[in-house]
Parts: C-alpha cells; sequence; structure tokens
C-alpha cells in the first residue's frame, strides 16, 4: 500500500511556502511574490510520487492581523494547520526568528503536534540562523506547560532551499517518512482542487504584483466574474479592486502600460496553465475598504469552506 498525509504547510508570510510547495507538486498551482501576504486563500497542491500522495495546504502566513481581510487570512491560517496528518513549519532563515515564526513554534510546543517537520529555507542565502532557531525552539519547550504523561514533540529539522530540487528533495522525504500507508485521496493526474475562478484571480493578482511591487501592496484585489468559453478559447471578465481613486492611475500605469503589460502576461500564463487560448478583460474599480465588506470577500472566495 502507498504512503499518504495531509500536510499542512504553515509559517510567517513570505517564508517561501507557496515557492516551496509549487517545487514539491511539480507545477506552479500557488503564486508567489516578495510582497507580503501574497496567500490569501488556502490552495491545495497534490503530490503523486511512487511513494505514494501528499496533499499540501499552502496556506495564507501569519502575520500582525490589519483590518477584515487579514484577521481572515490569520484564521485560515490557523484552521489549515488543525486537522492535517502532518504539519510544516516553514522558516526564512536567511533573517532572525521573528515574532511569527516564535509563535508557531509555541504552538507546537504547547499543543504537542507529534507530526512535525521544521523547514529552515533559504539555505542559499547567507548569513543563515539556524542556531537561533534552535534557541528559539528550546525557549518554546521551555515555557510549556507540563502535562503528565505527555510526550515531549521532537521536530524534525531540515535545512532546504524552495528554489532548488535538491532542497526540496529532503522536504519530501521527510514528509514521506511520516506518511501512513492508505489509499490516494485524489486521482493520480490531478494537481490541485483550487477552485478555477480563484487560480484565476491568483494569477492576475501576481502579474499585478510585480509591477507594483510595494506600491499598493495589500489593497488590490482581483474578482473574476466571468468566463466564457468557446471552441478552445476562454474570455474572462475581471474586476480589479482597489482602496481609493488616487489608486487606480498607479494600476494602469502611464499609457496603461501597467495594466495591458499585467494582462498580457496573465494571458499567456493562463494560457499555458489551461491549455486553451485566453483573453481578459480588465475592469479597475475603486471601491473603498473592499478589504473589510463581507459580501465582496465572500464573492471573492475569502470566506467559503477552507479545508
Ligand atoms: N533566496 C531564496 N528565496 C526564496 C526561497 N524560497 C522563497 N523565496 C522567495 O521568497 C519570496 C516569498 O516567497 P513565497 O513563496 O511567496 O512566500 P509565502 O511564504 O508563500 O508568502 P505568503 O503567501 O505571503 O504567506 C519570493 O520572492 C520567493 O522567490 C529560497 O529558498 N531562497
Ligand atoms: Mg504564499
Amino acid at each position: 500500500m502507498a504512503k499518504v498525509a495531509v500536510v499542512g504547510v504553515v509559517g510567517r508570510t513570505n517564508a517561501g511556502k507557496s515557492t516551496l510547495v509549487n517545487r514539491l507538486v511539480g507545477e506552479k498551482v500557488s503564486i508567489v511574490s516578495p510582497v507580503e501576504q501574497t496567500t490569501r486563500n488556502t490552495v491545495r497542491g497534490i503530490v503523486a510520487d511512487p511513494r505514494g500522495q501528499l496533499v499540501l495546504l499552502d496556506t495564507p502566513g501569519l502575520h500582525k492581523a490589519v483590518g477584515t481581510l487579514g484577521t481572515l487570512l490569520n484564521r485560515m491560517a490557523r484552521r489549515s494547520a488543525a486537522g492535517t496528518d502532518i504539519t510544516c513549519v516553514i522558516f526564512d532563515a536567511s533573517q532572525e526568528p521573528q515574532l511569527e515564526d516564535v509563535g508557531w513554534m509555541q504552538r507546537v510546543a504547547k499543543e504537542s503536534l507529534d507530526r512535525v517537520v521544521f523547514v529552515l529555507n533559504k539555505a542559499d542565502k547567507r548569513p543563515f540562523f539556524r542556531s537561533m532557531f534552535e534557541d528559539a525552539w528550546k525557549e518554546a519547550l521551555s515555557g510549556r506547560p507540563e502535562a503528565e504523561g505527555q510526550p515531549t514533540p521532537s521536530p524534525v529539522w531540515v535545512e532546504c532551499s524552495a528554489l532548488s530540487d535538491e532542497g526540496s528533495k529532503a522536504v519530501m522525504g521527510a514528509l514521506f517518512a511520516m506518511a501512513e500507508d492508505g489509499e490516494p485521496l485524489f486521482p493520480e493526474d490531478v494537481v490541485t482542487d483550487y477552485p478555477r475562478k480563484l487560480a484565476i484571480a491568483d494569477v492576475i493578482r501576481e502579474k499585478f504584483l510585480s509591477k507594483l511591487h510595494q506600491e499598493i501592496p495589500h489593497e488590490l484585489g482581483v474578482c473574476v466574474k466571468d468566463i466564457a468559453e468557446s471552441k478552445g478559447a476562454w474570455s474572462i471578465t475581471a474586476d480589479v479592486l482597489v482602496n481609493r481613486p488616487s489608486q487606480k492611475p498607479i494600476v494602469i500605469g502611464r499609457s496603461a502600460q501597467t495594466i495591458k503589460s499585467a494582462r498580457k502576461n496573465a494571458e499567456k500564463e493562463l494560457s499555458e496553465i489551461f491549455g486553451v487560448k485566453v483573453s481578459l478583460e480588465l475592469w479597475v474599480k475603486v471601491e473603498p475598504n473592499w478589504m473589510k465588506n463581507s459580501k465582496l470577500l465572500s464573492q471573492m472566495g475569502y470566506m467559503g469552506d477552507l479545508v
């Protein structure tokens, strides 16, 4: 019988969770960017391997919550870690441990989660703070309430660079070593079951993020309104939401360069992902406080059933 496990991939924002999930799946299922809070929904990536199947839940990184969207993202991250077989905590070890890193360690220590992998990511970078993470873990254990007969949790530590195959192989090895025998949960050729509209919205958002960098970090939302399919071609209409009128010209860019290039790049990638010709129609809309508008957020898929 093959091995099978549901793995919650958690950690603070920007640690490299989505990069690692894409690397392990071998296909891009989750968007990646240097901007914090890139992942906004729990994306399931499915790894098929001769050893068996891993279902990876890529979650939004935990961060200090600001406003409704921030609170929702944190709630999703916490919920996604519950009810999984293995918890895989990703740390960006090219920086000293941060508050959110220590928060995950305390959680692992307190709840005596037994199957845990600690991934020290970005091992390609210098300096690398392995010993500081080990010290932070010792401290998290020392603050643990004394519970009779409870075994001390002992995570497996793996160093990795999610940007390379080598590092991710070590993570995969650690995960399969903890997986139990079972029947596959998904058919073999499936790499993700993330809903199509959300996946499309994510790709569009990523193309804007790579153009805008820090200018409008978290105030940009994409809502896919319609996908019209005909003879191997899709016409997709989507709203690009901003918070304030002053952000609209930034998203559009001089001579509409920003939006045109985001549209082109998104069309290209979506065509490759779905194997059909894709044409995109984007409407930039000012929607004050869209991040606090629960009706809009639920239309965009942020409130749904998560795991
Ligand atoms: N040098 C280096 N950069 C990495 C590595 N892994 C990820 N990155 C970069 O780190 C940034 C954040 O990566 P993501 O995968 O989007 O991080 P995340 O943890 O999913 O972030 P959120 O979705 O915001 O929670 C991107 O610019 C990646 O290219 C790594 O092993 N080495
Ligand atoms: Mg992510």
